[in-house]
């Protein structure tokens, strides 16, 4: 990894981040692009946006994939040529000796693409880190962390419309960063979302983006399997109304007798924020192979759940949409979280 780094932390996209990119995709032909594990709707769409720009500007873009991703994005322009390193690893680990440039997107720190990781770790070749997440390590020689953008494909949109204006936006570029905004802002509802964001959509719609359909290819195609599940993590929902706390549970013979499939309870944990009142939500999930309980939490509001993810269980997000882990049992890791909750019970009830 390189020194000289130059974190950049800013509202737009401003000259200099961007003739920094300029310079360093000047010198670089080949070109990494890494999004982190169990990658979501935005980690693949900015990523492909990002591969399909540089292809059109006649570089030779890779994107690689720490592990598989779920089955609703595997129809998003150029998945197919996705390396996936769990099942590709002598191919990532070639791409990654020959490239000039390692550019990670939508995830802040190396211990985020799992495996992959002590790759990075022991790489010397230069990195760009373009991510909306807090915190962002200092691993690149190209910082571009902005936490007030909805996604990770908002910012590529910004670099293009920036780079070239937005001429070069293609309809498979366009689809992409559709998708990866749409899946990170919860369908344009969350409060990341704002009048910027609205006027890339817009553009992203004039390149070609087809919203419907996206729509339709990324929530409408459930197995009946996966609503069942929906079903049950409804039925087990526990509510605190003292404090303003709502959370579910779904263990390993849930997922088996539903027949899980990866990325099958994506989006389950904000079921509980429809409820009146509930401003902190969570889902544990757990994880027999991998021993742990995986954890959701999600809040609205200034209740910020990336610190809660961060103090308890070994995570971390945004304010209002998190991750974590738990090494043990289901209600182990529930009653875990019973305990401390009461010490949240001011900040939960203050919280707007
Ligand atoms: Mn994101």
């Amino acid at each position: 990894m390189q020194t000289n780094q130059e974190i950049v932390s800013s509202q737009d996209m401003d000259i200099s981040i961007l003739s920094h990119f300029k310079r360093l995709f000047h010198e670089s032909k080949k070109v990494v692009i890494i999004g982190h594990k169990n990658p979501d709707g935005d980690a693949i769409g900015s990523c492909l946006g990002l591969f399909w720009f540089l292809h059109k500007l006649g570089h030779k873009p890779t994107v690689v994939m720490p592990n598989d991703f779920p089955e609703f994005l595997k129809w998003m322009p150029g998945n197919d040529q996705i390396l996936n390193f769990d099942h590709h690893s002598t191919q990532v680990e070639a791409c990654l000796e020959h490239t000039d440039l390692i550019c990670t997107l939508d995830f802040n720190d190396l211990s985020r693409v799992g495996s992959l990781s002590a790759l990075l770790l022991n790489s010397q070749k230069t990195f760009v880190m373009i991510d909306h997440h807090q915190q962002p390590a200092d691993y690149a020689a190209l910082t571009w962390s902005d936490t007030t953008m909805s996604s990770t494909s908002e910012m590529v949109a910004h670099l293009i419309e920036a780079w070239t204006g937005w001429s070069e936006l293609s309809a498979a570029m366009a689809t992409n960063l559709y998708t990866g905004i749409m899946t990170d802002t919860g369908s344009f509802k969350f409060p990341a979302t704002t009048a910027k964001t609205h006027r890339v959509i817009a553009a992203l719609i004039e390149a070609g983006a087809q919203h419907s359909k996206i729509h339709q290819a990324v929530y409408d195609n459930q197995s009946p399997g996966q609503l069942k599940l929906l079903g049950r993590a409804l039925a087990q929902m526990e509510i605190k109304p003292e404090y303003h706390t709502a959370y579910t549970y779904l263990s390993q013979k849930d997922l088996d007798e539903c027949h899980f499939k990866k990325g099958d309870t994506e989006g389950f944990v904000n079921y509980a924020l429809q409820l009146q009142g509930i401003r902190f939500a969570l889902i544990f999930i757990e994880n027999q192979q991998e021993q742990i309980i995986k954890i959701s939490l999600r809040s609205v509001g200034d209740f910020s759940v990336n610190e809660f993810a961060r103090n308890h269980f070994n995570g971390g997000g945004h304010i209002n949409a998190a991750g974590g882990r738990f090494d043990g049992g289901l209600t182990e890791a529930i009653d875990y979280f019973l305990k401390f909750l009461p010490e949240y019970k001011n900040q939960l009830n203050e919280a707007e």
